[in-house]
């Protein structure tokens, strides 16, 4: 029988997770006078920019967007450099954050959440560390990430390597040094696209083992000029209205308003080379139908393998690179600084792998399809456990004793990607079926921080016990996100919203994909309609 010292802590509020979902809910907590901690399992804030410090990680979403905007005074003292928020930069801003408004003092950092279990009888949350402490809790809120369990595939003989295994989604603090080495890295989703022409700077030999080419669009990252700069923090109310206003929550990128056929096929070519030569993700922004309509699709996609086919010598390499599984924009786009440049380096080779999976790490490398490949280090770009691992890792069970992981065994189940019928006074932020992965981040955290809050709020002033979404509701959401998704090519691709990624996981398509605006107006009309859908006693 485990021990537990009890640690004789109650409080209103526990959060877990000390990113920028938790950070700003403890703020919103403290703030209301809530007694709230956060149970961190790093030494410090900033959640995906603090686990995911692999070269050349940055944001693919510019960094005046992606910040804070609940605090004009925090969005005026900070000034950002780079016009995509660099890993570091990221990380500096997490801790101006916590600093500016003194959060640490309620973190607990290296301590991980391990089981959360509801009582009837106290109506509250009894939650277990790995430290062996006991925490009792009103509210219970997970902040927990949705891209943050790294996915390392179970490969045969991975113990035997005697090289160094790294992962992008949990990356060493200390760089390590590719100098000279030969380098394997295995995946070409985001983080492989981003790390792979900077691990090709040093290393000896690269050797990238692609399964699934994909596509990606050049950032066109720079330094941010102090005159752009300047005249965003100005008009920031502006910006970010807009921002709000849109389905991703990026003021520049405004609903299009005519179909790729719309134009002659002159034009078109004319808009997508605009929108390349801008940078970023302009070019899926082009048309209304280019996520609706394979045929649009397909005019966006040939235009940008025809971009592959010019930048990579090797015309058969090219043709590897090219993507063609899959809408373009179904799976996250990338975005990169030289990515299919890279190719073009002597020390660089693709291993096509999309017919001859991995048989077995080796002591020195990875055999496929017969071949030994050989190499010093070995990096795995392969993903997260999106959406739910972070949750599903947490035991969690209400006073039925029913687990979240089995309730959300065919795929999860919420209402609004914020509560979970059968489990009182638990919340999720940018949980699934929201649109938070489908959005600008931090936006969508805020919302949803808000939300959430005035529900609690809502409970305290009338005095009730628990707040829990009513099933039917949480059908009815269930069934709207899927149509919704359904009515898109998203379902198309294989990918971690669908859950591909994960061996075993439920095929379920897991955002949101009906906009941030269309959300933000749902979740106002169920608060004005009294909190329909959520049950109060
Ligand atoms: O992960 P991924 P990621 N054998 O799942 C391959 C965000 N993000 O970390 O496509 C061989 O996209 C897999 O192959 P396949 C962003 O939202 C943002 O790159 O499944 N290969 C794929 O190539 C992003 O979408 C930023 O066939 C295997 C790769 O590994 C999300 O995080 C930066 C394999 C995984 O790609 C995830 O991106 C980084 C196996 N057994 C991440 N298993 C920015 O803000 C997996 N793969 C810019």
């Amino acid at each position: 029988m485990e021990v537990f010292l009890l640690n004789n802590k109650s409080i209103d509020t526990l959060i877990v997770g000390a990113g920028f979902a938790g950070m700003y809910s403890l703020y919103k907590q403290i703030s209301d006078g809530f007694k709230s901690e956060i149970y961190e399992q790093g030494d410090g804030v900033g959640g995906t920019w603090y686990w995911n410090r692999y070269p050349g990680a940055r944001c693919d979403i510019e960094s005046m967007d992606y910040s804070y905007s609940f605090s004009e005074e925090l969005q005026q003292e900070w000034n950002w450099k780079q016009k995509y928020g660099t890993q570091p930069e990221l990380l500096d801003y997490a801790n101006f954050v916590s600093n500016k408004f003194d959060l640490k003092k309620n973190i607990n950092f290296n301590t991980k959440i391990t089981k959360a279990k509801f009582s009837k009888k106290t109506n509250k949350w009894l939650v277990e560390t790995n430290q062996k402490e006991l925490i009792e809790c009103k509210y219970l809120i997970l902040a927990t990430g949705n891209l943050s369990t790294p996915n390392t595939p179970k490969i045969k003989g991975i113990k035997n390597f005697k090289g160094n295994i790294f992962h992008t989604g949990a990356w060493p603090k200390k760089m390590p040094n590719f100098n000279g080495r030969t380098v394997g890295v295995i995946g070409t989703g985001s983080s492989g696209v981003q790390s792979i022409p900077i691990i090709s700077e040093t290393a000896k030999k690269l050797l990238v083992f692609q399964r699934t080419p994909n596509f990606s669009l050049p950032a066109r990252h720079s330094e941010l000029p102090e005159l752009k700069r300047e005249n965003y923090k100005k008009n920031y109310k502006e910006y970010r209205q807009l921002a709000k206003n849109s389905s991703f929550g990026i003021a520049k990128y405004q609903p299009p308003t005519q179909s790729a056929f719309d134009v002659s096929d002159e034009e078109r070519n004319i808009i997508y080379q605009k929108a390349w030569e801008e940078g970023g993700q302009a070019m899926l922004f082009s048309f209304t139908d280019l996520l609706t309509d394979k045929k649009a699709n397909d005019t966006a996609a040939e235009f940008v393998r025809n971009k592959i086919r010019e930048t990579v010598k090797d015309k058969e390499l090219a043709e590897q690179l090219c993507p063609i599984d899959h809408p373009i924009g179904t799976k996250r786009l990338c975005l990169d600084s030289h990515y299919f440049e890279t190719y073009n380096k002597e020390n660089v080779s693709l291993v096509n792998i999309s017919n001859h999976p991995i048989d077995e790490i080796t002591s020195n490398g990875l055999k496929s399809n017969d071949t030994e490949y050989l190499f010093d280090d070995l990096v795995f770009a392969t993903g997260f456990d999106a959406m739910t691992g972070a949750v599903s890792a947490i035991e969690i069970s209400n006073d039925k004793n029913e687990t979240l992981k089995s309730k959300w065994n065919d795929g999860p189940k919420t209402y609004l990607g914020v509560m979970v019928s059968g489990f009182p006074n638990l919340f999720m932020i940018t949980g699934p079926q929201s649109p938070g992965v489908k959005s600008q981040m931090i936006l969508s955290i805020e919302q949803h921080v808000d939300f959430i809050h005035s529900l609690i709020n809502h409970k305290k002033v009338n005095k009730y016990k628990t707040i829990t979404a009513k099933t039917k509701n949480q059908d009815e959401w269930v069934n709207h996100n899927n149509e919704v998704a359904h009515s898109t090519l998203y379902p198309l691709a294989h990918s971690w919203y669908n859950g591909d990624n994960i061996v075993g996981k439920t095929r379920n398509f897991m955002p949101y994909v009906g906009g941030v605006a269309n959300y933000k107006k749902i979740c106002d009309e169920i608060v004005k309609d009294n909190y329909k859908g959520f049950d109060f006693s």
